[in-house]
């Protein structure tokens, strides 16, 4: 898609959005499979199916809803993804991001993205949630691939610090404050569906990742492209091939997701609270 034409898209979603939504979101949400439950505490919410939404594409993938949701969040506005998409589904990069350029547009300058991510760091657990402090782009493309969108960010965006430090840093206190203690690793992103081999897991492992899986870094691409902060979360819904004798399944996923997601929304809204 030319650089106009995707700005004249990007500007009427936006028009359509603005015409429904009487709140200005501060922060964007991105929840991962099975761990949308989140929108449930959003008050005075405002529900958009992706498909009434110009331009949007539809998520395909089961735990994954389909909506928008602006709200509130203990007096925080927000925007939430219930739901998002990945680059196995078919869609381009462009695409898999667009509602982070939307996000962008209504002038989100924050994001929390989260996932159901497998486990290679041996001392990680199913059901640990995991801040993520850096990632490795496995997928072989970049959404910024193509011209340059010069109004909505650099050519060459510096992503030392793809996760904000300090960020970060406050997430572990506030982690402390509900009653968690999260540990820290590199999210490595495949492009999937299928799930790893144990030597692509061998591999992830020697080359410095802890989690695994088929999702968030394209967004965190394009929300550092445009400015934002970022704060990652995994899920370890489960460990990854060949680091148990088990097989993996997006049934598994999803049970682990559901077992955590009290303590991952609670986790998420004080998040919104301190970071917003
Ligand atoms: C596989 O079970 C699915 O779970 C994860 C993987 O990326 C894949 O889509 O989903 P999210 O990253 O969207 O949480």
């Amino acid at each position: 898609m030319r650089e106009q034409e995707f700005m004249d898209k990007l500007s009427e979603t936006r028009r359509f959005i603005i015409e429904k939504v009487n709140i200005e979101p501060q922060m964007g949400v991105i929840l991962g499979s099975g761990l949308g439950g989140f929108v449930d505490l959003i008050e005075d919410k405002v529900v958009i199916p992706y498909q009434e939404i110009p331009n949007f594409p539809v998520s395909t993938v089961e735990g994954h809803k389909g909506q928008l949701v602006f709200g509130k969040v203990l007096g925080k506005t927000v925007v939430a993804m219930q739901g998002r998409f990945h680059f196995y589904e078919g869609y381009s990069m462009q695409s898999v991001t667009f509602p982070v350029r939307v996000m962008q547009v209504l002038g989100v300058s924050g994001l929390i993205v989260t996932n159901a991510a497998g486990g290679i760091n041996p001392a990680y657990r199913p059901g640990d949630l995991i801040l993520i402090k850096d990632h490795i782009n496995m997928m072989g493309d970049n959404p910024l691939r193509g011209a340059n969108l010069s109004n909505l960010g650099p050519r060459f965006p510096d992503l030392s610090e793809g996760y904000d430090l300090e960020w970060r840093q406050k997430a572990l206190t506030i982690a402390r404050e509900v009653g968690i203690h999260p540990q820290e690793g590199v999210y490595a992103a495949m492009s999937g569906p299928s799930y790893e081999s144990p030597a692509e897991i061998r591999f992830l492992r020697t080359i410095g990742a802890d989690l695994v899986g088929m999702s968030t870094v394209p967004e965190v691409i394009i929300a550092n492209h445009g400015g934002m902060r970022v704060l990652g979360i995994s899920c370890v819904t489960n460990m990854a091939a060949g680091i148990l004798s088990q097989r993996l399944s997006h049934a598994e996923v999803m049970e682990t997701a559901e077992r955590i997601e009290k303590q991952f929304v609670r986790f998420v809204q004080a998040l919104v609270k301190g970071l917003a």
